[in-house]
């Protein structure tokens, strides 16, 4: 009776080790398929930026300081990705910018929208620079930062 026990014991151990090892595998080929389709196919990333001023008058109003930015100032994709970025003008009247790291350039306008394509296949940090307010001395800096990551 006991040798019994014992036997199904053994038996249903097994058992659970087989399915545990089976899971185990399945678990491993799902996620190779995972990483398979995750490079052969490009994220696409859209990603909202807006024209934002700070703005600080002193308490008799004679003294008015004032910087354009971008808003985010810092936008972050992967490599490879297929990027759209999307220019809406709420502050300021005119902004031309410059992406010279990937050779992109374009003209956010109040009230408009502006966007720009491209597929980030240079990784680093690309200034996104307003011609208008590129620094302090012009009512800076309206400089972002898009920053590319490489493949993980
Ligand atoms: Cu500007």
């Amino acid at each position: 009776m006991s040798r019994h026990v014992i036997r199904s014991f053994g038996i249903l151990f097994s058992l659970v080790i087989l399915l545990g090892g089976a899971t185990w595998l399945l678990e491993k080929s799902s996620e190779k398929q995972t990483e398979e389709t995750g490079s052969s196919t490009n994220r696409s990333v859209k990603i909202s930026i807006v024209t934002n001023e700070i703005k600080y008058t002193s308490p008799d109003g004679k003294k008015v300081i004032e910087a354009y930015r971008w808003d985010p100032g810092t936008i972050v994709v992967n490599e490879g990705d297929d990027v759209t970025l999307e220019f809406y003008g709420i502050k300021g009247e005119s902004h031309p910018f410059l992406i010279s790291g990937y050779k992109l350039q374009g003209k956010v306008e109040r009230g408009k929208l502006e966007t720009v394509r491209f597929r980030a296949d240079k990784t680093g940090n690309f200034p996104i620079t307003c011609l208008t307010h590129p620094d302090i001395q012009h009512n800076g800096p309206m400089v972002a930062h898009l920053v590319v990551l490489p493949q993980p």
